[in-house]
């Protein structure tokens, strides 16, 4: 045993307690004593064995802070095979969240117990990974294929009472005393005489499974995966599973663990896995600073955001009141929430009575009178500074002392809108992303005045309605859209240089972005960049910049809503054509610009609309503008769909070497000038010490 497993007899029970706080994680301290603990047993006067553990949570997986070093022993395999081989009945007490290697302990013990509240699960394909203790090969042998296969590459977690139904879990425990109750279960096996049952002597019959099962699953699978190739490597698990002897079936499993866990997708995921836990954190504010009650919300604006950020509060259970300039609007908002609740009932994801419990819990008013009593008020109104700033007037007469004035400009300067008020250190910026009932980033903007308990509150109430939320200081367009500009500039100039637009997005969808930047564009309007260029006044005079964007919409193309853009669209089913038109106008616009245009390669491509991306977040980092290189990744994973099984941005280029990317960003600019491709001092320095930007968070000690 070691000093965080705990071993000791209770009523003639052996009972195993592992307390390696936060979530119990398999460090190698705790296989260590879970393997002792297991021999002890076998030679004492126990009958059974019960392993439970402290805290929160059952063991919630391996120590992921040990892969990519050398493996320690006790190997988790080791450990499984003595409780799977204990002379005594091995009962595993499950509450909190059983996960990974958690709850592979669980499947080799002979039976599973749970408190309701538990859940089970085999997140491991989140991190790149596949279960690689004989998860692949012992839920099948009791689920069957089909579901251990959903289970295993969807990666969630399963609550007690289903897992209880699917075989997973023998036995559903009373109350909340997990221990206790797992001793009674125990004695109650003890007293049956029930067998000492493993699942590894259980096996698949392989008439269960259709001949094409797992090629038709592979293939589903990978249009889904968008770069990952966890998923391949589960579904060639379990077909060990139904084909192989459980020893050789795990041989399998293990030699297919080795080569994920090595690989970039993994390290990549893995490094988002903890970027997202460390934005979080605020680096100079102590993480137990008081946080202010939000108890009810006040959403200033019910369009498309607003209705949007409305429904995360309510989902939660927290009162909305809606205000809005007039009834008529109101009942806009209220018709756009109904809408987007009624996508998700009919597609099963929510019953009607839940969608009406949460509408409920909205209300609505035309009168700034009636949010004298909110925590939290959200303006998200059109993006007019003026208009902003007027609003906050208002709030700042309307709501009590103490609460939280937010606004959800997506680039306005929110040191501008604070100055409206009388009370600076109670504004933040809170930049949802659209739309704002499914995408999960919150940019949380610091004001110069902006309260320490203002921020540490907003970032405790973004966890809560199930953001990841990443710090910003106040500039243009904050950390992810003052990257972006870059990224939609380079699309459309290689459009002058010779690409097509299927060509610029193929080769960034090839890359793993969800959409590329053009048909993005399409999407979200051609006319709100042609507005938003018009308003300011610090673009260079340059007929390239945004030529083509331009040049559509004083077409009337503005992309999907109107029906073409850089693209056709098919009326009915919006799917994106190119149009033989635009790539003739580009080339006569190239010609008229005097631009020669030539072949462009795909990585020629990825380099031209990255590195603008990866240079302006290294300004952001010198400028103070973010934390940390890691939040950049976590603003680009969850706010613009950077590919999960890249890292984000700043990884990708420390996995490109920032030597590279530098070099690169001088050669272009050589060849297209300075006021575009000024290489940032800080990628400069990096580049030539020969350092990383995961290098520059941790000399930092902001990792
Ligand atoms: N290893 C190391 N640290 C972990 C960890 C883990 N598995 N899980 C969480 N932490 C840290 C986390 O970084 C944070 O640290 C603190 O714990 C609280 O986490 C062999 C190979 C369990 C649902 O993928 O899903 O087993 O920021 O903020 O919101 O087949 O943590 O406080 O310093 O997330 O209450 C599989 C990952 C591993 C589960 C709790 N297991 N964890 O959520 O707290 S691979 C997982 C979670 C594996 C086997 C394979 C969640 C949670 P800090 P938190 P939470």
């Amino acid at each position: 045993m070691s000093e965080v497993v705990s071993y000791e007899l209770r009523e003639n029970i052996g009972v195993i307690s592992v307390n390696n706080p936060p979530v119990n994680a398999l460090a190698q301290v705790v296989r260590e004593g879970i393997l002792n603990a297991v021999n002890t047993a076998q030679d004492d006067a126990s009958e059974a064995i019960v392993l439970a553990c402290e805290g929160r949570t059952f063991i919630a997986g391996a120590d992921i802070t040990e892969f990519g070093k050398p493996p320690k022993d006790p190997w988790l395999p080791e450990v499984l095979t003595a409780i799977e081989n204990s002379s005594k009945p091995v009962i595993a007490a499950i509450h909190g969240t059983a996960l990974g290697g958690g709850f592979e302990v669980a499947l080799a013990c002979h039976y599973r117990c749970a408190v309701a509240t538990a859940k089970v699960g085999l997140p491991e394909v989140k991190l790149g990974l596949l279960p690689g203790a004989g998860g692949t090969q012992r839920v099948p042998r009791i689920t069957g294929v089909k579901a251990a296969l959903d289970m295993i590459t969807g990666g969630n977690p399963v609550p007690a009472g289903k897992a209880n139904e699917m075989g997973l879990v023998d036995e559903l425990l009373a109350g909340d005393d997990v221990v206790g109750s797992a001793i009674q279960y125990a004695k109650n096996l003890v007293e049956s005489g029930a067998p000492l049952k493993c699942i590894r002597d259980i096996s698949i019959d392989p008439s269960t499974v259709e001949s094409d099962f797992f090629d038709s699953a592979r293939k589903q699978l990978a249009r889904r995966a968008r770069g990952q190739i966890a998923q391949d490597r589960i579904v060639s698990c379990l077909e060990a599973a139904v084909k192989l002897p459980f020893d050789e079936g795990l041989e399998r499993e293990r030699e297919l663990f080795k080569e994920l866990v090595s690989s970039p997708e993994s390290a990549s995921m893995r490094h988002i896995f903890f970027a997202e836990r460390q934005a979080a954190k605020i680096k100079d504010l102590p993480r137990d600073i008081a946080k202010r009650p939000i108890e009810k919300v006040a959403i200033l604006g019910g369009g498309t955001m607003g209705g949007g950020i409305a429904m995360c509060f309510a989902n939660v259970g927290i009162p909305v009141v809606l205000l809005e300039i007039s009834d008529e609007a109101l009942e806009r908002g209220n018709s756009i929430i109904r809408k987007n609740y009624n996508i998700t009932v009919q597609k099963g994801k929510m019953t009607e009575d839940k969608m009406e419990q949460r509408i409920a819990l909205i209300s609505g008013t035309t009168s700034y009178d009636d949010i004298g009593d909110v925590d939290l008020v959200i303006e998200a109104v059109f993006e007019n500074l003026d208009l902003k700033k007027e609003i906050f007037g208002k709030l700042d007469a309307a709501c009590k002392p103490g609460a939280i004035l937010a606004t959800n400009t997506s680039y306005q300067d929110v040191d501008a809108i604070a100055a409206a008020t009388s009370r600076p250190e109670d504004v933040v910026g809170m930049h949802f992303f659209s739309p704002a009932n499914v995408m999960k980033l919150l940019e949380v903007v610091r004001g110069e005045k902006t309260a320490d308990d203002v921020l540490a509150t907003v970032m405790q109430v973004g966890k809560k309605i199930g953001k990841v939320c990443a710090l910003s200081r106040v500039c243009y367009g904050f950390i992810g859209n003052r990257m972006l500009g870059g990224y939609g500039r380079e699309a459309q100039m290689l459009l002058l240089d010779g690409c097509t637009p299927a060509q610029v997005d193929g080769a960034l969808e090839g890359f793993g972005m969800a959409m590329g930047p053009l048909a993005m564009s399409d999407l979200a309007g051609l006319d709100v960049g042609y507005k938003a260029r018009q308003a300011r006044t610090d673009l260079p005079d340059d007929p390239k910049l945004y030529r083509m964007g331009t040049l559509l919409v004083e077409m009337g193309r503005h992309g999907q809503k109107t029906g073409s853009g850089f693209y056709k669209y098919d009326p009915e089913t919006r799917k994106r054509m190119s149009d033989p038109e635009v790539e003739a106008l580009i080339k006569e616009e190239a010609g008229k610009l005097e631009v020669e245009q030539s072949e462009v390669s795909n990585e020629e491509i990825l380099a031209r609309c990255f590195y603008p991306l990866i240079n302006e977040g290294a300004k952001i980092l010198e400028e103070g503008i973010a934390q940390r290189a890691s939040d950049i990744d976590v603003v680009y994973i969850y706010g613009y769909a950077f590919p999960v099984a890249k890292g984000g941005p700043m990884h990708y280029a420390d996995s490109v070497g920032l030597k590279n990317v530098y070099d690169k960003i001088c050669e272009f600019r050589d060849r297209y000038g300075e006021q575009y491709w000024s290489p940032a001092p800080l990628l400069k320095e990096l580049a030539e010490a020969g350092k990383t930007f995961a290098e520059w968070d941790r000399e930092r000690g902001t990792a």
